[in-house]
């Protein structure tokens, strides 16, 4: 069959704090579950063609032409919460032009909020968690015009007026056994990256799922609590394959958790040397993960920046988070990364419950200490799925329907916070202004980001980040 996959605008979607020029100073990304979706399609002989829309100079005009010369039969869209919309305008737009084509949703909107999203949209089906092996039951019962999808675990449909939830799948435990995804179809040298230290760079997953807690973090799209790992040669061979066709030398890996199982990551670290992959690469981790030796062999190895959840400067407000860490081992963590020469993007929370002025002053402390070389530092928002969306329905700081009505486009600020008398989103507001200025307007970190500046692509995302941050 022939499957026209999109990813909808992410710059687009202007609601809350995410502003459209910070969206896009940010960077632009592919879709890897799109990418993932289209390799299993392609795999099983089936013609797939991908537009993103951020990354195309003219997505739109392209949708249309590819919807009036090569007539695909099926529309798939990857949607976030915040894209979701976006997807479903689409969508409609598309069904003007091919009244006949089925349409599919996936990605973690589906995942955390399935019924909703099938309720007031166009899709005829929705895909749940990972996509793989449910796109390609789907496309087969489609293809030999089957009527009855009820035994396609992972689905959700419309039948009628009814919308029918089959069964969950389980989640693959053989992800060597996934083709790596179809960057062949992607417009490779449009994305970017504003910390990165090359125009171009690709972006890997090498583990799904995340054993954590964290309170703020949405545990329905975590692919599952079980660390799933790709072996490691699996991943060279992906990124030899990745070098030898874009020449691309710098990597991200966007796992949730990069740094969990030691001998893993030392295997992982051995074979790039080894096969003199020669690349450089960064990845998130936890700060209770790291230690001198794993961290020497990353290094070694090419890895030049980790990000880290340092979250907050107070005990307490780690542990309502249920982050697991401390700010003692967020210190160690980042001592050790200075000691080594790894450079750390450090997330700052702030508007946690429980917190106060007192505890946000110290969260913008710790960040000072930690002294990272990037630091974000964002509102605590209520995603759907989250713990602490629960929590915040359970204590009325935010209606149970308030995500539902996001979708239907009835709730326009896609950032909510606890917003509370004790603690007003004004105030934190406040503090993350604080703490931007505190944090980068220091002469000596200005001198450090300065002296950093190696060539024109870093010193042009320099420029884009001062804008992002201080020019609204
Ligand atoms: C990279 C990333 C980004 C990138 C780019 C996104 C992109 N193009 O991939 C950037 C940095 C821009 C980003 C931004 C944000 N992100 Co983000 N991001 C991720 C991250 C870490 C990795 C995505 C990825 O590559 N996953 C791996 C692939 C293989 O999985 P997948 O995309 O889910 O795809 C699978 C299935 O979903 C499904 N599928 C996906 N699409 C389709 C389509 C079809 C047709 C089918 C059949 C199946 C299918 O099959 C795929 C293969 O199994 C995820 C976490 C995660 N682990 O997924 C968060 C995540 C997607 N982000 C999230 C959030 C909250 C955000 C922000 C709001 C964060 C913030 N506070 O600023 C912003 C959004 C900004 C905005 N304008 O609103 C949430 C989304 C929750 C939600 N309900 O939508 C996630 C899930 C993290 C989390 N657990 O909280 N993000
Ligand atoms: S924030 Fe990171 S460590 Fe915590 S639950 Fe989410 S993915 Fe896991």
């Amino acid at each position: 069959m022939k499957v026209l996959l999109i990813n909808p605008s992410l710059i687009e979607v202007n609601v809350g704090h995410y502003q459209k020029a910070t969206e896009k100073q940010r960077g632009i990304y592919p879709s890897l579950g799109l990418g993932y979706i289209a390799a299993v399609l392609e795999k099983e002989k089936h013609q797939v063609a991908i537009v993103d829309y951020d990354a195309e100079l003219q997505a739109w005009k392209r949708i249309e032409n590819i919807c009036h010369k090569w007539h695909p039969e099926v529309i798939g869209f990857y949607a976030m919460t915040w894209t979701f919309r976006q997807a479903n305008v689409l969508a409609k737009k598309i069904k003007e032009l091919l009244p006949q084509a089925k349409f599919v949703v996936g990605g973690p909107n589906l995942t955390c909020l399935p019924y909703q999203s099938m309720q007031d949209s166009i899709f005829d089906f929705g895909v749940i968690s990972e996509g793989e092996n449910t796109i390609i039951e789907l496309i087969d019962a489609l293809n030999k015009k089957k009527e009855d999808f009820s035994q396609i675990k992972g689905l959700i449909y419309k039948k009628k007026r009814d919308i029918i939830i089959n069964a969950l799948r389980s989640l693959i435990e053989e992800l060597d056994s996934l083709p790596f995804p179809a960057r062949h179809l992607m417009p490779i040298k449009n994305y970017y990256d504003i910390s990165a230290r090359n125009k171009h760079f690709a972006t890997l997953i090498a583990t799904r799922g995340c054993p954590f807690e964290c309170t703020f973090c949405d545990r329905k799209n975590r692919m599952g609590r079980r660390w799933r790992v790709r072996s490691p040669q699996n991943i060279i061979d992906e990124i030899k394959k990745i070098k030898s066709k874009y020449n691309i030398k710098e990597y991200m890996f966007f796992d949730d958790n990069f740094v969990v199982d030691q001998e893993w990551i030392k295997e992982l670290c051995l074979k790039i040397i080894g096969q003199k992959l020669n690349i450089i690469w960064e990845c998130r981790a936890r700060v209770d993960m790291i230690n001198r030796i794993i961290l020497k062999n990353m290094k070694d190895a090419g890895c030049y920046r980790i990000r880290f959840g340092f979250e907050s400067g107070n005990n307490e407000i780690l542990k309502i988070m249920k982050k697991g860490i401390t700010v003692e081992q967020s210190l160690k963590c980042a001592e050790i990364c200075k000691e080594i020469g790894v450079e750390i993007f450090g997330y700052f929370i702030l508007g946690a419950p429980g917190e106060t002025e007192k505890t946000m002053n110290e969260t913008i402390e710790l960040a000072l200490k930690i002294n990272p070389d990037f630091a974000l530092f964002s509102k605590l928002i209520l995603i759907p799925g989250s713990e602490i969306f629960d929590w915040s329905i359970k204590n009325n700081y935010i209606k149970s329907d308030y995500w539902e009505k996001f979708l239907r486009g009835e709730e326009t600020n896609g950032a909510p916070t606890i917003n509370t008398p004790k603690l007003p989103e004004l105030i934190v507001d406040k503090y993350i202004s604080l703490a931007n200025k505190k944090f980068y307007l220091r002469p000596q970190y200005l001198w450090r980001r300065i002296t950093a500046i190696k060539n024109w692509q870093q010193f042009a995302n320099q420029l884009r980040m001062a804008k992002s941050l201080f020019i609204k």
